[in-house]
């Protein structure tokens, strides 16, 4: 166990000498929200998990002033929507160069406000970088298809338009990297994004935004194509609920995603939702044991298992499960948890408060569905940091995938099943109402690319030889069932943020009709 290697004055001192790098006029903000506080005005404020304490409170946006971000980036959209995309992209070009310039600042944040290792930390700034070189070179790629017409002297081709204001509301767990997903994306298909970020993570988007307007100051771009607006749901609601925004891309809890999806849905708006998942992994007998370990690992634990990509749920082939079994509860038993800070940790603590009660109440209700806690699942650190929670993460070996299971808990919990037919484990694998990332650990290519086949697993991201997390920005991330369809980040997933002309031009003299119809 690692204990704490700074106070909250530190962190915070820390905190604010990187935000005034990245050019956030913190003083004055500070400033505001202790006045907005005193005034009993609504503030959001800034907090680390790695004591748990607060660090200071910032303004939160009003009613009036989410509508005039809105407007900011109706106004910016008029101008950048007939701004040459690769000229777009020289925007976000400076972006990924700011933002490299800026690593050690962000990613010194993004511990602060979410209790990253270092490590991980910097991998998430790193793909904010990796999905800026994707759009600068997507911005010259925004390609549409022309198709064979079938009448003489006609044309027929498809082009792609920028769609408008987009409104990205965030979660805390990635407080910059699915920001940067969508804003790469929409700022070089021409459209601006609002984004509202998570309550817990004001501090890391304050920087990420004052980058991009640097960015867009540097590049002659409009003003209002970044707006931030800080709040709770009520904001978030309000940017849902705003006509002028025909695309809202949300990152959270089902219940949220269920929520937005209806209220968009009832005004003809697009959504792209990112929701929860419940990742499995299949452990198979030829399966590298020692690749297994280390996978499912750092997919289980790593992040204190508070990543949508988390493996939670592990289906191990009877004849291999004592072996695994006992090494992980091994490895589990000397993770290094605490500060994440401090030499060596790989677990730092939970967000809040709220999210070790529902860990331990899954652990609770595993339990009395007769499930066995083989390692973890306990508070440390609570006499050294008492406002914070760090736990040590759990196997639990459970008789069956009971309710429990099939629920998405964010912690980290693994629950760990038997199997020994692979129909039978795809069937248990499917059988969760979510369908983000799923894994198979196997040597034999007949199970592997059974596992990827139309019957095989249902998730959106289905890997072979790897854990459920740390997906490249390459790929679209998403996910079916209730994670909810979207499609973020590389391959095609710049199109949700674009909106599709189908173009007919006859060059004739003629005017043939479609389908062969006489008009006289
Ligand atoms: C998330 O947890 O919301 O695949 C995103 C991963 C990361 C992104 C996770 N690249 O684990």
């Amino acid at each position: 166990m690692l204990g704490l290697v700074a106070g909250t004055d530190e962190i915070r001192e820390r905190a604010l000498a990187a935000l005034r790098a990245c050019g956030v006029d913190v003083d004055a903000l500070r400033t505001e929200g202790e006045a907005a506080a005193s005034a009993g005005a609504p503030v959001v404020t800034a907090r680390t998990p790695v004591t748990g304490e607060d660090l200071f409170p910032l303004p939160a946006t009003s009613a009036d002033g989410v509508a005039a971000a809105v407007g900011l980036a109706e106004g910016a959209f008029a101008v950048w929507r007939t701004t040459p995309a690769p000229v777009r992209g020289f925007l976000v070009k400076r972006l990924g160069q700011l933002l490299v310039e800026h690593l050690d600042d962000l990613a010194a944040l993004v511990t602060t406000e979410v209790g990253k290792t270092p490590s991980e930390a910097r991998g998430e700034v790193q793909e904010m970088v990796d999905v800026c070189d994707l759009a600068v070179g997507l911005s010259r790629q925004l390609t549409g298809r022309t198709m064979p017409s079938e009448r003489p002297g006609h044309r027929l081709m498809e082009t792609w338009h920028p769609l408008g204001p987009v409104a990205v509301v965030s979660a805390f767990n990635f407080p910059v990297a699915v920001w940067s997903w969508n804003s790469a994306l929409a700022l070089v298909c021409g459209d601006p994004v609002v984004w509202k970020p998570s309550e817990l993570t004001p501090l890391t988007a304050l920087a990420c935004t004052a980058l991009a307007e640097r960015a867009a100051r540097e590049c002659g771009a409009p003003e209002g194509l970044v707006p931030l607006v800080l709040g709770g749901a009520d904001v978030g609601k309000q940017l849902v609920d705003d006509p002028r925004v025909p695309l809202v891309s949300a990152t959270g809890s089902v219940p949220m995603g269920r929520d937005v999806g209806a209220r968009v849905a009832a005004r003809f708006g697009r959504t792209l939702l990112e929701l929860g998942g419940n990742n499995c992994a299949v452990v198979a007998p030829s399966a590298d044991l020692d690749l297994a370990v280390r996978g499912i690992v750092f997919a289980a634990a790593g992040t204190a298992g508070q990543r949508c990509t988390t493996l939670r749920r592990l289906l191990v082939h009877s004849s291999v499960a004592d072996e695994l079994l006992a090494r992980l509860v091994e490895v589990y038993g000397r993770l290094p948890v605490g500060d994440p800070s401090a030499e060596g940790a790989l677990v730092g603590p939970l967000v809040a408060p709220r999210a070790h009660e529902a860990m331990e109440a899954a652990l609770a209700r595993a339990r009395a569905d007769g499930g066995e806690v083989l390692v973890g699942g306990e508070r440390v650190l609570v006499d050294e940091a008492p406002a914070a929670r760090y736990v040590r993460p759990a196997v639990v070996r459970m008789p069956a995938q009971t309710d429990v299971v099939r629920t998405e808990t964010f912690a980290p919990v693994l629950y760990v099943m038997t199997y020994d037919d692979l129909d039978e484990a795809i069937a248990v694998h499917n059988d969760v109402p979510q369908g983000l990332s799923s894994a198979i650990f196997t040597l034999d290519a007949r199970e592997a690319e059974r596992w990827m086949a139309a019957d095989g697993s249902d998730c959106g991201i289905v890997n072979v030889n790897i854990g459920t997390s740390g997906a490249e920005i390459g790929g679209a991330f998403g996910g079916e069932k209730e994670t909810g369809g979207g499609r973020e980040s590389g391959s095609d997933s710049w199109r949700a943020y674009m909106r599709r002309a189908t173009n007919t031009v006859n060059h004739s003299r003629e005017l043939p009709l479609a389908q062969g119809v006489d008009f006289g």
